[in-house]
């Protein structure tokens, strides 16, 4: 077939919503779109691991330890699928991870934040998390089946992952003045970040037009971002934390929350590579593939003896 007829055809397949899948005809630009933002995603679920990593030794107790580093392991789980999705469009995930390394490939600009207490850990849960899953739910819609796939079973982790954020922030602003102050401070700092890394606004976001028409995207960057206000101000204010936006309002009419300037620039320069973590994150990451050769060739080799014994049986 001609290109037009299996354009008009991908098209329309997308117009009455049927899922595209990896055998099915696709434009260079859609398959290239998918793996940019799909190896971002992966990359931004492993490099996720390393702030929340840094506090399981130093969680508070046994439960809140094992809980974290279930959590932590979720999010090596979800990498996995993710990478896996993104090989069904024809890249191999060990060029996928040599992009994150060499600096050319994004994760997302929340991890660059460091992680100074423990209530920190309650607000990636509540805030980080939270934010994912708005934005993520709408993902579980979109027209790339091996990727719409991979965010049903990651939404409902995220939503664990939430709770336990949000149950840390709880108790933490019950506790005692310290804790409250604890809390308090994780929230001043996670805040901004947290909203930022929902994609710059949608007058700055040269992505979304093309991809909603694709319907990769479902929503834009500022309608996934004013549902994340509107769900997260109340449940601040239910555990009397306050959010550090002066100009924060609810407005009747419209039914949602108003926000003070988001600082684009500060934004801007952490995906450039000048937040406060950037250098120490990939060199961290850096290591942990350099760490865990011996472990993926052992890996390997097993699967291979196997088959080879399987074979000669
Ligand atoms: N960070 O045109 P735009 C998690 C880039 S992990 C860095 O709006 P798009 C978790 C963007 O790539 C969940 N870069 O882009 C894990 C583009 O640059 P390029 C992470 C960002 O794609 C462990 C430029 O800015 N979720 O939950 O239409 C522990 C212009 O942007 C960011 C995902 O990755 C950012 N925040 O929309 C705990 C979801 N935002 O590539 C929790 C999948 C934008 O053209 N991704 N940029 O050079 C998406 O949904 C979309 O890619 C975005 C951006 C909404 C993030």
């Amino acid at each position: 077939m001609e290109d037009t007829e299996q354009l008009a055809l991908f098209e329309a397949k997308i117009a009455s919503g049927q899922k595209i899948e990896p055998k099915d005809w696709m434009p260079e630009a859609y398959r290239k779109q998918l793996i940019r933002m799909m190896s971002q995603h992966a990359h931004s679920e492993i490099v996720g691991m390393l702030p929340e990593g840094n506090w399981i030794t130093r969680a508070p107790n046994l439960r809140r330890k094992a809980i974290l580093l279930a959590k932590v392991q979720d999010e090596a789980g979800h990498g996995l699928y993710l990478y896996s999705a993104a090989e069904t469009l024809g890249i191999d995930r060990s060029e996928l991870l040599a992009q994150l390394h060499s600096g050319k490939a994004k994760y997302s600009s929340i991890f660059n934040y460091p992680t100074l207490t423990w209530a920190d850990i309650g607000a990636i849960g509540w805030l980080v998390d939270g934010a994912a899953i708005m934005n993520q739910t709408a993902l579980a819609r979109g027209s790339y089946g091996p990727y719409s796939r991979a965010m049903v079973r990651i939404c409902k982790e995220e939503s664990f992952h939430n709770r336990q954020g949000y149950e840390i922030m709880m108790h933490l602003a019950q506790g005692t003045p310290e804790q409250k102050d604890m809390a308090q401070d994780a929230l001043n700092r996670w805040w901004w970040p947290s909203i930022m890394m929902l994609g710059p606004s949608d007058d700055k976001s040269p992505n979304t037009e093309q991809l909603m028409k694709w319907k990769v995207k479902i929503e834009s960057n500022d309608e996934i971002r004013e549902r994340f206000i509107d769900r997260t101000v109340p449940q601040a204010e239910f555990i009397g934390l306050k959010i550090p936006d002066e100009a924060m309002k609810y407005n009747q009419e419209t039914g949602h929350y108003e926000h003070g300037p988001i600082n684009w620039d500060e934004f801007f320069e952490v995906i450039k590579g000048n937040g406060p973590c950037n250098a120490q994150r990939l060199k961290d990451r850096i290591n942990a593939d350099k760490n865990g050769f011996w472990v993926r060739e052992a890996a390997i080799a097993y699967a291979a003896k196997q088959a080879k014994e399987k074979l000669a049986s």
